[in-house]
């Protein structure tokens, strides 16, 4: 598996002290935080406070800490309810306004696109937040299969809503789960179709077989259990714009300055560590994704 090593820290230099260096060392391999590291910086003790590196987060809190409401809207319980779920066979369905309309088998999914680690922070919009090495590839390589037409500005992303397997669905939301992303948006690399984490398929409380992740906007973008993908003309109607409009904008980019009636959104609480940690613009990724927003008003289309 190839590793996307750009997106694996922090934009800025980061200090670490021997220790954690070693411990990263292992994760990342080599080059990759000296390369990050403008040559000469030694960072005083200060800023060895407030520049904290990101380690990932353990399988077991990944694993066991989830929202995924067509389960349970209790994160601790979701893995128990979803424990059964039946991921095979499953296909993905992708059409809409393009030239090529296809449905995939998962199987095709693994075989056609190669797969590769790729290790993201995951902010969710109730403040807390994980690293996660996820697999898998960049949606514009579906994109580039099917070909949108002209007319296609928008992707809306479907999950499974099956009342069979799925005990969450008597609560009384606009199912099924639909996400949508802008198609500049869609075809920025870091947009991510994932198949696995830590090495091995998706465990079904994370999303199995298959499902986005957009680690510059808040997890909930980031839609699980994938088995449409529509390419539209308008901006669709999404899952939690359209419960609460005033708490959940369309674009739902991470951003510490665009606070939320109910969770501080300028700082998070990173899985495992005890004090929180200042949010950063786009979750971190500004230099990857500020393109897609210039001239925008991000507080108005928050
Ligand atoms: N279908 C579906 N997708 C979903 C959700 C959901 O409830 N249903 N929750 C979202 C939210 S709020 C977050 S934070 C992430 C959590 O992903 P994780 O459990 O793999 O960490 O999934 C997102 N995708
Ligand atoms: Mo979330």
């Amino acid at each position: 598996m190839k590793k996307n090593l750009n997106d694996q820290i922090t934009p800025e230099c980061l200090y670490l002290n021997r220790r954690q260096f070693l411990k990263n060392m292992a994760i990342f391999g080599t080059g990759t935080l000296l390369a990050a590291c403008a040559p000469g910086v030694s960072p005083t003790p200060e800023e060895e406070k407030i520049i904290l590196a990101d380690e990932l987060t353990p399988y077991e809190s990944i694993t066991t800490y989830n929202n995924f409401y067509e389960f349970s809207l209790t994160k601790e319980l979701v893995a128990k309810e979803a424990k059964d779920f039946k991921t095979d066979p499953w296909q993905v369905e992708i059409f809409g306004l393009v030239k090529n309309p296809i449905t995939l088998q998962m199987q095709e999914i693994l075989d056609q696109f190669p797969q590769e680690e790729r290790v993201y922070r995951l902010r969710c919009v109730e403040g807390w937040s994980m690293v996660i090495p996820w697999v898998g590839f960049s949606f514009s390589k579906i994109l580039d299969l099917v070909e949108p037409t002209e007319e296609a500005q928008f992707v809306v992303f479907e999950s499974l809503a099956d009342e069979k397997q799925m005990p969450g669905l008597t609560a009384n939301f606009p199912w099924p789960f639909r996400e949508g992303l802008r198609i500049d948006e869609a075809k920025n690399e870091l947009a991510t179709i994932v198949t696995g984490m830590y090495g091995k398929p998706l465990p079904p409380q994370d999303g199995a077989p298959v499902r986005l992740v957009v680690p510059w906007k808040y997890g909930f973008k980031s839609a699980k259990s994938i088995i449409k993908i529509e390419l539209v003309s308008e901006r669709p109607k999404t899952f939690w714009n359209s419960i609460a409009p005033r708490e959940y904008g369309f674009y739902s980019n991470v951003n510490p300055d665009v606070p939320h009636p109910r969770w501080f959104q300028d700082t998070e609480r990173r899985i495992g560590e005890l004090q929180r940690r200042p949010t950063l613009l786009f979750n971190g990724y500004e230099e990857d994704v500020a393109y897609l927003y210039e001239g925008m008003d991000l507080r108005a289309s928050f």
